[in-house]
C-alpha cells in the first residue's frame, strides 16, 4: 500500500500558486509544442493519489494515460528499481547482457496470446516497438504495405504518425509521412452506418474488399489493429471483428499486429484485450502498463517470425535498460500477487452501473463502452442526434480538473470522455471521483 492517505485533498485552488509560478517557468523553458493538459505539479504519487507542489490531493483517474496500472510507485516496483539501480544502471544489451532482459521476454512470451513459441524483443516506447514490429512483419514476409484502421493511434514517430488517423495534434505539418500504410473503416459499432448490428461483417466485407481492390493481398506485409482502439475513442469492435481479420491475414500471408500498447497488462480485465476474443495474433506489441511507469516497450511474436531478422537487425542503445526491466518485473509480479485482471472486472462493473444510471438522465451520453478499467463515454448533441459533442467533453474535463480530479479525454472528434483509474485504486476513491465526475457532468450538461 502507498503510504500517502487514498483520499482527496484540496488545500487551494487548482492549480495553486506554486503549480501557477512552475507553469511559467514551462512556458519559458520547454517547447510550445509539448502541451500539458492539467498544470499541476507533482510532489508525490501513490495508489491512486497525486500529490502536487501545493499539497493538494489529486484522485487519479488517467494512470499517467493507461501507464501506472499497478499504481503509481507500487511497492514492489520500487523495490526492484531500487535494487537494480545500485547494482547497474546501463550497460547495453546489446554490448554486454543481464538477465533481467530475459525475465521480461520470457514473461512476455508466457503471457501473451497463444501456447506456440515465441520470442521479444525490448524497447523504450510503443512508438518503438510498432516500429520494430512493422520491421519484423516487412522482413519475414517480404512484403511492403501495411493496413491500419480509421481511429487508430500508434505514436508519434514518423512511420507511427503515418499510422495513426487523426491530424490535429498529432500530424499537422509533419509530414511527409513513410510511404506503404493504407488505411481500412474501423469495426464502429455505434457509428457504423448501417446500424451496430450487421457491423462485424459489414466491417469486415468493407475491410477485404478495400485491401483487395486498393492494395493487392500479396503486397501486404501486416495489418496493425487495436484491440480496443484508445487515443481515437476507445472503440472496441464489434464482436468477431477481430477474429476474423486475423484470421483472414493468415490465410493471405499476412502478420496480424494487435498493438496492446494500451490495452495490455491487465487494463482491460485480462492480460491483454485479444484474449477476450480469443485472438492470437503473430506479432503484438506491449508498453505503459508493462513496467509500472518506467520507459519500457516490447515486440513479441511467432518464434519463426521474430527469429527470421538477421542478427543485429534489431536494437537501440537503451532497449530493456536493466531499470526499467526491474520495473517490469515488480510490475507484473504485482498483476499476479494481486489478481489485477480481476480487479479491473471489479471496477468495470462500479463503473457501469454508474454510468449506465447517468446515462438514463443525459441523452448527451451517446455510447458507454469499454472493457475492464478503459472505459468511456461517447458525448454527443442528443435526443437522436450523434453529432459529437466536443464541447460538452472538454467542459466537464475541465470542471473535473478544478474539483481535483485529473480525467482525460480522447476521440477523433475529441467528444470521449475516458477513465483509465489505476488498477490499485480502492473502492472508496473511485466511488469519491465518480461522485465529483457525476455532479460536474450534470451541472456541465445542465439538468
Ligand atoms: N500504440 C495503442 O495508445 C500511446 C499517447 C499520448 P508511446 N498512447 C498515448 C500522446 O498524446 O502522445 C500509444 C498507444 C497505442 C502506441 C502508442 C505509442 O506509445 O509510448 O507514447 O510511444
Amino acid at each position: 500500500m502507498s503510504s500517502i492517505e487514498q483520499k482527496r485533498v484540496l488545500t487551494t485552488e487548482i492549480p495553486g500558486p506554486r503549480s501557477k509560478a512552475l507553469h511559467e517557468r514551462k512556458v519559458a523553458s520547454v517547447s510550445a509544442g509539448v502541451g500539458v493538459g492539467l498544470p499541476v505539479y507533482v510532489e508525490r504519487a501513490g495508489g491512486g493519489i497525486i500529490v502536487d507542489v501545493d499539497g493538494n490531493q489529486l484522485i487519479d483517474f488517467g494512470s499517467g494515460i493507461a501507464v501506472t496500472t499497478v499504481g503509481n510507485a507500487a511497492p514492489r516496483v520500487v523495490e526492484r528499481v531500487r535494487e537494480q539501480v545500485q547494482d547497474f544502471t546501463h550497460t547495453c544489451f546489446m554490448v554486454t547482457p543481464y538477465a533481467e532482459y530475459l525475465d521480461v521476454a520470457e514473461s512476455l512470451n508466457e503471457l501473451t496470446p497463444g501456447t506456440h513459441e515465441k520470442r521479444s524483443a525490448l524497447f523504450n516506447s510503443g512508438a518503438e516497438a510498432v516500429e520494430n514490429a512493422v520491421k519484423v512483419a516487412r522482413h519475414f514476409t517480404g512484403r511492403q504495405a501495411v493496413v491500419a484502421f480509421d481511429h487508430a493511434y500508434h505514436g508519434r514517430t514518423n512511420l507511427t504518425m503515418g499510422l495513426t488517423a487523426k491530424n490535429m495534434p498529432y500530424k499537422h505539418k509533419f509530414g511527409p509521412f513513410a510511404g506503404e500504410i493504407y488505411r481500412a473503416p474501423m469495426s464502429y459499432p455505434y457509428r457504423w452506418p448501417g446500424g451496430p448490428a450487421d457491423c462485424a461483417k459489414e466491417s469486415f466485407d468493407v475491410f477485404t474488399s478495400m485491401v483487395h481492390a486498393q492494395v493487392g493481398e500479396d503486397n501486404v506485409a501486416a495489418v496493425i489493429i487495436e484491440p480496443i482502439q484508445g487515443e481515437g475513442g476507445f472503440i472496441v469492435p464489434a464482436p468477431g471483428f477481430l477474429k476474423q481479420v486475423n484470421e483472414w491475414c493468415t490465410a493471405n500471408g499476412i502478420l496480424p499486429i494487435a498493438d496492446e500498447v494500451q490495452t495490455g497488462f491487465c487494463r482491460t480485465g485480462d492480460w491483454f484485450a485479444c484474449d477476450y476474443e480469443d485472438v492470437v495474433p503473430d506479432l503484438i506489441t506491449t508498453a505503459k502498463g508493462m513496467a509500472g511507469g518506467l520507459p519500457l516497450a516490447g515486440v513479441t511474436g511467432r518464434a519463426d517470425v521474430m527469429d527470421a531478422v538477421h542478427g543485429s537487425g534489431l536494437g537501440g542503445t537503451y532497449g530493456g535498460n536493466p531499470v526499467a526491466c526491474a520495473a517490469a518485473i515488480g510490475a507484473i509480479e504485482t498483476m499476479k500477487a494481486e489478481d489485477l485482471c480481476g480487479r479491473a472486472k471489479q471496477i468495470e462493473t462500479l463503473f457501469m452501473g454508474r454510468l449506465h444510471t447517468l446515462a438514463e438522465k443525459f441523452p448527451q451520453i451517446g455510447d458507454i463502452r469499454g472493457r475492464g478499467a478503459m472505459l468511456a463515454i461517447e458525448l454527443v448533441t442528443g435526443a437522436g442526434d450523434i453529432t459529437p459533442n466536443s464541447a460538452l467533453t472538454a467542459a466537464v474535463n475541465k470542471a473535473c480538473h478544478a474539483q481535483g480530479l485529473v480525467t482525460l479525454t480522447c476521440g477523433t472528434y475529441g467528444n470521449v470522455f475516458r477513465f483509465l483509474p489505476p488498477l490499485a485504486a480502492s473502492d472508496d476513491l473511485l466511488s469519491e471521483g465518480l461522485d465529483i465526475f457525476e455532479t460536474e457532468f450534470t451541472r456541465a450538461a445542465g439538468a
